[in-house]
């Protein structure tokens, strides 16, 4: 059950900070503003006002605004109070807040209430969040046409059409004797086919979807010493990685990321893959071995001594690393399409070599006009969806039409748990928990 007290909560950062946003939701919000700066304004909507707000014996220079239900985030009455940033004395406003009967918001409440209040659907919240939590300018962009309600039209859309043709199919359930001319059952086919393809498609781009969402994880690997440490510190500009002369200097796992036109990469530089006793080497070996495994694609750093021979069914670049120092020759007795020389030392190539890997995991694939399905429950919403109309499709001319009526409903149920319009409580409230506090 949803409590519907009047809830506060830091809209900003815990923290020192030039400013802090302590946010009010509920039908006591306005009467609790009133009582913390002493004054019974009647606020215009939406207007901003200097005030001192009292608290605790202390007092500080507010700017506040009023927002009346339902124009404001949640759908209710909703107060925002601009105070000084600082931890203590956000902290100290809110205990003001809470003793004037308010209560502390949980996790995403405000953005919940919203939810409830018809003003947010289930997809437009998680893109909120996504903007929210968002590293690349892609990401930043998924979130944003979430949050705008591109995916939403999308689905609602597919959901009036199947509405359309349950509609015609329960009508004609009430005569059992009425038999569906050619041309009807063909136009009902055509629909569905029509929608299965179109689902197929957001399906198969959604892998793409997830590429943007949780970043393109490139290994790194190659035989000790060939640089695989410096070429992570010089691919994302920082020291993250230690770098001596000592091969064997590498053991565990370093991630460190860049963006690249958009889009984050997640590099992993591993251990040098080699024979060894070592127990600790060993041990980062296999893990390295793992983190090829895990890859989007792979990074075989050769150099003037080592040649790389770890063999992968991943998509892989030969890195030749030392331009600096490695003749001329070598460099044309091995130039390919999939081989570049860098020096991670002189960072020659380096942006080349970023365009590379741009190009072989993402650049293809990737239309920065089209919506694509970033997060993984609307993806499995989708399936459902897409399932459920296959079945209607095969089983459309041998079995009855409430059989194929009911698999057309369970498709517009799945596709409704997307908007959040069909989804029980239970899920709602577990959407709604990794949401931050104060949103
Ligand atoms: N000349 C030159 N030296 C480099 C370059 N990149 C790395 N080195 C040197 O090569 C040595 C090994 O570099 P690392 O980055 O530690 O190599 P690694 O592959 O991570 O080595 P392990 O962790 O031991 O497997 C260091 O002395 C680096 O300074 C380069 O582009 N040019
Ligand atoms: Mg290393």
């Amino acid at each position: 059950m949803l409590n519907m007290d009047t809830i506060v909560a830091l809209a900003t950062p815990a923290g020192n900070s030039g400013v802090a946003v302590i946010r009010i939701s509920g039908d006591n919000s306005k009467s609790i503003l009133q009582k913390i700066i002493h004054e019974k304004i009647d606020f215009e909507p939406r207007k901003m006002y200097l005030k001192k707000v009292y608290f605790a014996g202390l007092e500080d220079v507010c700017l506040v605004v009023f927002f009346p239900n339902p124009h404001s985030y949640t759908g209710e009455d909703v107060v925002e109070i601009q105070s000084h940033g600082g931890y203590f004395i956000a902290e100290k406003i809110i205990d003001e807040v809470l003793s004037l009967g308010a209560t502390l918001a949980d996790r995403g409440e405000f953005s919940k209430r919203a939810f409830i209040n018809g003003k947010l659907s289930l997809d437009q919240a998680e893109g909120i969040m996504d903007l929210i939590n968002a590293e690349s300018e892609m990401q930043a962009k998924a979130g944003s046409s979430l949050m705008q309600g591109e995916l939403k039209k999308i689905i609602t859309n597919y959901q009036n059409q199947l509405t359309e043709i349950l509609a015609d199919i329960e009508a004609k359930l009430d005569y059992p004797e009425y038999e569906y001319t050619e041309n009807e059952s063909n136009d009902i086919l055509k629909c569905l086919t029509n929608i299965d393809k179109n689902l197929s498609k957001l399906i198969l781009e959604s892998s793409t979807g997830i590429l943007i969402k949780n970043g393109i994880k490139v290994a790194i690997v190659g035989s000790p010493n060939v640089g695989k440490s410096s070429l992570l510190n010089a691919l994302t500009k920082t020291n993250k990685a230690i770098v001596t002369s000592v091969a064997g200097t590498t053991r565990d796992v370093i991630e460190a990321e860049y963006e690249y036109k958009g889009i984050i990469f997640r590099l992993f530089d591993t251990a040098g893959i080699h024979d060894s006793n070592d127990i600790v080497e060993k041990i980062g070996i296999e893990r390295a071995k793992q983190t090829l495994n895990d890859a989007d694609i792979v990074l075989k750093i050769s150099d003037d001594k080592n040649d790389c021979n770890i063999k992968t069914n991943k998509p892989s670049i030969n890195v030749i690393n030392k331009s600096d120092i490695i003749t001329n020759d070598l460099y044309k007795n091995n130039l390919n399409k999939d081989t570049i020389f860098v020096s991670a030392k002189t960072g020659e190539n380096i942006n080349n070599l970023k365009q590379l890997i741009f190009d072989k995991t993402i650049n293809h694939k990737i239309d920065s006009n089209k919506l694509y399905l970033t997060n993984t429950r609307h993806i499995e919403c989708v399936k459902h969806a897409k399932n459920y109309i296959n079945n209607a499709i095969s089983k459309f001319n041998s079995t009855s039409m409430d059989i194929i009526s009911s698999e057309i409903k369970s498709a517009w149920l799945s596709l409704g748990e997307i908007t959040g319009e069909t989804n029980n409580e239970t899920i709602i409230d577990m959407i709604f928990s990794k949401f931050c506090l104060g949103k």
